[in-house]
């Protein structure tokens, strides 16, 4: 059938392979010859959302304002592919309801990198920054993370390639009929 617009909602902790996923998602799905898209921290928080930092209620907006983001890009027949912590169920499952009521397509996938390997690696010195207390606040120190209770998707970098985690995701895919 004709490709219509979804969302890929990415959610994980800081440094768990999110952004590396979502943008090797964007660069498959477009190597098909269909549109798609993908957002995170680096082209929203510093511009759309620049005025919100990290506390509960920022974060909720954060969120929310992506997940219409998201439904737009989305109802212009984009794969929206969404790379951010989104640490809070009840603000993920907005996003799920934002998409549902519109009969937009959304799959979840869960990027379950354990936190001490996404600690280890500390691609931006963040974690290191969060245990010397110079930042507050941080998901997975100071900061929760609910973890989804029921992804379509699960995908733990430390243990898989970023080759194999695009395939769960184009299978879940394929499955709902998106691809
Ligand atoms: C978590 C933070 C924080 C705090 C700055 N907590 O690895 P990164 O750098 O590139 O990804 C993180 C990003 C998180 O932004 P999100 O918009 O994805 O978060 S949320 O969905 O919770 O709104 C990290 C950096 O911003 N960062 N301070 N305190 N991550």
């Amino acid at each position: 059938g004709a490709f219509r617009g979804s969302t890929v909602w990415l959610t994980g902790l800081s440094g768990a392979g999110k952004s590396t996923i979502g943008f090797a998602l964007e660069e498959y799905i477009v190597s098909k010859g269909l549109p798609a898209y993908c957002l995170d921290g680096d082209n929203i928080r510093c511009g759309l959302n620049k005025n919100l930092g990290f506390s509960d209620t920022d974060r909720a907006e954060n969120i929310r304002r992506i997940a219409e983001v998201a439904k737009l890009f989305a109802d212009a027949g984009l794969m929206c592919i969404v790379a951010f912590i989104s640490p809070y169920k009840e603000d993920r499952e907005c996003a799920r309801k934002l998409h549902e009521n519109a009969q937009i397509p959304f799959i979840e996938v869960f990027v379950n990198t354990p936190m001490s390997v996404c600690e280890q690696r500390d691609t931006k010195g963040l974690y290191e920054k969060a245990r010397q207390g110079l930042i507050t606040n941080f998901t997975g120190i100071d900061a929760p993370y609910q973890e989804p209770l029921n992804p379509d998707v699960v995908i733990d970098t430390s243990v898989i390639s970023i080759e194999r985690a695009l395939e769960l995701i184009i299978e879940q895919l394929a499955q709902r009929k998106i691809l």
